[in-house]
């Protein structure tokens, strides 16, 4: 944990040789995402650079001179650490350490430590652990000054550093055992979600870039549900990965019928890799959702490009194909007017302001319903076997064994509706 605020320099680099660019999001609002990475880490921001270069250095990211620069800038903004916003190797770290003089930090330690700091279940803490040594262990050999130093602050949480100093052997048995632990929770999961999917509960997950409102949006969808209460809210900030932890939340559609809802972690562009991997696990939820609502938050100049970061990481998810309401939120900001109108499977509205949320709800509520279809069946009995698997994976609305057979009224999915309908009574 932080014992003080820490002072950070942020540095950035701005490649300009590199064309193949354009759908990353710009240096600009890419330190200024930096910048608020810092603050959620507990940090805070003294100063910031960009360089513009044609190239990394292998050795040092932007050149021994440029770092000389740097070390006399952190020296009279008093800085504490200085942030990198791209991910680095080892040895530049250790490079540029040895030339500055203070902790040196990228992005992708900084996310780490910020996701170790939020990371609240069992099961989200242990994934971190398992991204940060995953991350570690081909910096174990490079980050000798790095690795071994005791002080507290951004970066060094996490795994302890002595367990760090031993050998890469000790890392890979840890990351084995916390991969065993992983597996057990995720049975768990794996066990609720047969039950769900036996009770019929179509799911809803809520997935977007950080910050663009997706759990004040969940809060808002769930309020209507009858056995509501605030406890029940989940966590909302200003502050990127607000959310760390998977909340799943009962809601109701205006036609009565439940569903749930599934809250998320937010994305954010250069999300390090490992860490997707880790998080593959908890966003599982989104692979098996019924359908998924896309948040962005509209006021952002940047939301094109949240909106194409977010789905390539669906994509990489394998999540990329399922059935998606795109949700423009925060237009209680925006002029009037000047969005275009809700469609099918656009709408636009506030979460914050209750604002268009009847016609989002009508929305997911003709997209869930779609799929299933209420039927009246008479089933002859010698097919008890079809009464049997419909029994075990339908809540029936009502049965009655009559002289024709089993009379049976359920709600079916498409599958089990072109299977069945023949007995259609
Ligand atoms: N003006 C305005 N602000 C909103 C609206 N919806 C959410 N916000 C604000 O946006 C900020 C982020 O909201 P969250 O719901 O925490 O966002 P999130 O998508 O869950 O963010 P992470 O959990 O960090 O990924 C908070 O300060 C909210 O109050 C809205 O409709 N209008
Ligand atoms: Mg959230």
């Amino acid at each position: 944990m932080i014992n003080q605020r820490e002072k950070a320099l942020c540095v950035g680099l701005n490649l300009t040789s590199n064309s193949l660019r354009k759908s990353e999001i710009d240096i600009e609002d890419s330190m200024k995402e930096l910048i608020e990475l810092v603050k959620a880490a507990g940090g805070e921001v003294v100063g910031d650079l960009v360089q513009n270069r044609h190239t990394i250095d292998a050795a040092t990211y932007l050149g021994s001179g440029k770092i000389e620069e740097i070390k006399n800038y952190a020296e009279s903004l008093d800085a504490t650490m200085v942030v990198f916003n791209d991910e680095l190797s080892g040895a530049q770290i250790r490079n540029i350490e040895n030339i500055v003089g203070k902790k040196i930090i990228d992005r992708t330690t900084l996310i780490l430590d910020i996701f170790a700091q939020r990371a609240h279940s069992k099961e989200g803490k242990l994934q971190v652990e398992l991204a940060q040594l995953k991350y570690r262990l081909p910096r174990l050999y490079g980050m000798g000054g790095h690795m071994s130093r005791t002080g507290a602050g951004i970066g060094t949480r996490g795994p302890g550093e002595q367990k760090l100093e031993k050998d890469k052997r000790h890392i890979l048995n840890r990351a084995a055992s916390i991969r065993e632990e992983l597996r057990e929770v995720s049975k768990n999961r794996e066990t609720q979600r047969v039950q769900r999917a036996k009770n019929n509960i179509p799911i809803v997950a809520l997935v977007g870039y950080t910050n663009a409102g997706k759990s004040t949006l969940l809060n808002e969808i769930i309020k209507k549900h009858p056995e509501y209460e605030k406890e029940k809210n989940v966590f909302v900030k200003d502050m990127l990965f607000a959310t760390l932890d998977v909340s799943l939340r009962k809601a109701v559609l205006p036609n009565k019928k439940e569903f749930l809802i599934v809250d998320t972690v937010g994305f954010v562009s250069k999300l390090p890799h490992d860490l997707i991997e880790a998080f593959k696990a908890t966003l599982e939820e989104v692979k098996y959702a019924d359908l998924i609502l896309h948040v962005i938050d509209a006021t952002n100049k940047s939301s094109d490009i949240q909106k194409l970061t977010t789905e390539s990481v669906l994509k990489d998810l394998g999540a990329n194909d399922k059935e998606t309401i795109t949700v423009y939120n925060k237009i209680d900001q925006l002029e009037l007017d000047i969005y275009p109108k809700n469609q099918k499977d656009i709408v636009y509205i506030s979460a914050k302001n209750g604002i268009n949320i009847d016609k989002l709800m009508n929305l997911i509520q003709e997209s869930i319903m779609e799929k299933t279809y209420n039927v009246n069946l008479l089933l002859p009995f010698e097919r008890g076997d079809i009464f049997s698997s419909i029994k075990d994976k339908y809540v029936l609305d009502k049965f009655e064994y009559t002289a024709e057979g089993i009379d049976l009224i359920v709600s079916l999915d498409e599958m089990d509706y072109n299977n069945y309908k023949k007995y259609i009574k």
